[in-house]
This record gives structure tokens, sequence and C-alpha cells, in this order.
């Protein structure tokens, strides 16, 4: 297929319930959605980007921007003319979607913004899979049906609140609790769910860099919680203070703010900073970027888990798809589209019951899967939409 316009769709979606974290507090998911034309049928894709930038430099309005001003416009012009492009080689995990494999390449020459070029190339893969009638989970070499689903608990007003409210992720068959911590929001929280969920329960934390090395002592007495994990306690660019932290605990420690590709990925476990990898396609400039992490970590032996966004429907399909490979032994932050939203853009994830309760279907229709509610995207709209031909 040829790209013939990507446009840009800015929406507000509200949430359930706020959503505080160390960097600040959401009530609602302001999303930036692309919508690829093609000769052969249209694709969308999802930028994780947030509101501000806070958990990453990235936000949706620079996200916006530098797709109007560079991505978009260098994509357009490098497809202007039908060309052909160059097949991967075998075995190079694009082999078989050449269009979304292309894009990677013809943004390299921006810096950074991965969340801005990783919505591109959703919407691109999305639009060529569908094409070609093939679903994610398919080209992407999904062995299971279902996923394990987890839950991202934010930090809540009281202790009283939060427990509530992982009792009702619990009664609903969230299969692990992730409990957001902060310096002062740690180890009585940590106690308390616990103590809720019993030994066997599978908890851990995630502490979006909000510890410094100084706070070593006190991660480390976390260790007799048997925490599944210790996400992201110091800052994105600070590997050696993670490594230390690994060192001093039992817990393992897993990074997500600082792996921004594979090659990250590969120096942070090498250097013993981290031994669980927190894999979220967005961030790493695409869901092709994301298998070739997936696919270094399980060569050096080591498991990942699908990390979320707030993701709408659209970026939520995607995620749950990757989340059906080898690699993908822990539960991930893939919850059902009610945790965060009452209408989704897309029809609902919802968790299985019985065998599958607490988890979510790997959709197998082309593409995505999913159908996305143009209604619902005009209605949300925050901004015009932005038209790029
Ligand atoms: O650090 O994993 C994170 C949400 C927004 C930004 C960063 C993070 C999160 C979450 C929520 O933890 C995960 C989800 O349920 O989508
Ligand atoms: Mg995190």
């Amino acid at each position: 297929p040829r790209i013939e316009a990507i446009e840009l769709h800015r929406i507000e979606v509200p949430l359930v319930r706020p959503f505080e974290t160390s960097f600040g507090r959401e009530t609602v998911r302001e999303a930036l959605l692309v919508r690829v034309r093609t000769d052969a049928g249209d694709g969308w894709g999802e930028c994780v980007a947030g509101r501000d930038p806070f958990y990453s430099a990235e936000y949706v309005g620079g996200a916006a921007s530098v797709i109007e001003r560079y991505l978009a416009p260098a994509l357009l012009a490098a497809h202007a003319v039908g060309a052909s492009h160059p097949a991967p080689a075998d075995g190079d995990r694009s082999a078989g979607v050449p269009l979304a494999a292309s894009v990677g390449p013809a943004l390299a020459f921006v810096a950074g913004h991965r969340m801005a070029k990783g919505a591109i190339e959703a919407a691109v893969l999305d639009a060529e899979l569908r094409a070609q009638g093939r679903s994610m989970g398919a080209a992407f070499g999904a062995v299971r049906d279902w996923v394990d689903c987890g839950v991202s608990v934010g930090i809540a007003p009281t202790l009283e609140e939060l427990l509530d409210e992982v009792t009702g992720y619990l009664e609903q068959g969230y299969r692990r609790i992730k409990l957001k911590i902060k310096p002062g929001w740690d180890l009585v929280p940590v106690a308390a769910v616990r103590e809720l969920m019993g030994p066997g329960g599978l908890l851990q934390v995630d502490a979006n860099t909000a510890y410094t090395a100084d706070d070593i002592p006190l991660l480390a007495s976390l260790d007799p919680f048997g925490l599944l994990l210790i996400e992201q306690p110091f800052a994105e660019e600070d590997i050696a203070t993670h490594a230390l932290l690994a060192s001093a605990c039992e817990t393992p420690v897993c990074l997500d703010e600082s792996i921004l590709d594979a090659a990250t990925a590969v120096d942070a476990i090498e250097r013993g900073a981290t031994s669980v990898v927190n894999i979220k396609p967005g961030r790493m400039g695409g869901y092709l970027e994301a298998l070739r992490v997936h696919d270094a970590c399980r060569a050096l032996d080591v498991p990942v888990w699908c990390g979320g966004m707030l993701e709408t429907g659209i970026g939520r399909a995607a995620n749950v798809a990757l989340a059906a490979l080898p690699g993908f032994v822990l539960p991930g932050d893939t919850s059902a589209s009610s945790r965060y939203y009452a209408d989704d853009v897309t029809e609902p994830f919802v968790l299985g019951e019985g065998e599958h309760r607490g988890q979510l279907r790997v959709p197998d229709g082309p593409g995505t899967g999913v159908t996305v509610r143009d209604d619902l995207v005009r209605q949300w709209a925050s901004a015009p939409p932005v038209v790029l031909a």
C-alpha cells in the first residue's frame, strides 16, 4: 500500500477515577490518535504521550507538533512516488510488513520523539495488516489467545480508600496488583496490601523515578513483602543507581522509563540494573522495536511484561497482542477498558470469566482487530483534526 494522508485527532476521555502517580494526578486522558490513510485502507495508532511532560520529556502537544512539522511531511514525501521499500531480511522482525518497517528509517532523521514516531508506525502497521487480512497477534508471533492482566493502582488519598480500590480489583479477577509509590507512600501501603492479598498474591510497586540513591536502604526494606519487582525508582538516565539497588536488595529491579530501545535494554541488563523489563511499545518508538526488545530479553533469559499508558482501545488492542508473545511471562498493565473509561473509542476490552478470569482475549481480526468509533472521536475532540497529505 501507499500512504496518502496522515490525520491527527486529539481527544479527551474522562477517567472513571483520578490516577495519581509520583509525578502528578490525571482526571482525563488526553490522547493523540493518528489515522493513516492508504490506497488499501486506513489504520489507527495511539500516541502514549501524556498531557504534560512529567513521565517523560514527550507530551501530547509536542508530539502533535513534531508530527505535523517534521514526521508526517517526511513520511509523505518518502512515499510520494509510490516508492517501493526494500523487503526486510528473512528472520527480521519486520519481514512481512515492509510498509511499517519503512517508517522508522524514514523518520530517523528526527532525534528522539519516540512516542510520536511510534504512533505513526502503529497506524501504518494497522493499515498494512488490515490490507493483508492478518491480525497483530499473528504478525507478532503470539503463542496464546488470552493474556494475564494486572492493574496499576494510583496513590490514594487514604489507606482505607487504597484498600477498597484494591479489593474491588481483586474481586474483578485481576491477577496482579501494582502500587504506585513515592517517598511517604511506600512501606505502609505495601504492608497493608500484602496483608490484604496474603503471601501468595502477585504484588509489585512502581516509583516513577521518585527516589534517590539515599533511599536504597528504605527500598531494600521492602524485601520482606515478597514483591515481584520494584519499577523505576530512580531517574531515567541513572542506570548506575539502579544497579546499586539491585545488588543491595532481593526484590528484582525493573526498568520502565530508562528503556528506550533494544540497545538500552541490553545495556541495562548487562550492567545489572534490571532483571525484568517493562515493555511499552509507544515509549520505544513502536511495536517493531518492542518486538526487538522482547527478542533481546528472551535471548538473555530476562522476563518481560507489557506496560500501559492508560491507552484507549486502539493502543490496548495492540498491547494485548504483544503480550501474547512467549517472553511476556508476568501479567501486564493491560487492564479492562472499564478500569479507565466508562466508554472507549473502540469496543471495550472486558475481563474473561471461568478459566479466563483476570485475562483479556487477544483480538484476532485484521490489524488491531478493533473498530474505532468515529462518532466518539468527533464528540471527544479537544482540537480540530489536522490532515496532512
Ligand atoms: O509508569 O507504568 C507507568 C500510566 C501513565 C504513565 C506511566 C505509567 C502508567 C501506569 C498505568 O502505571 C498503566 C496502565 O494501566 O495503563
Ligand atoms: Mg512505570
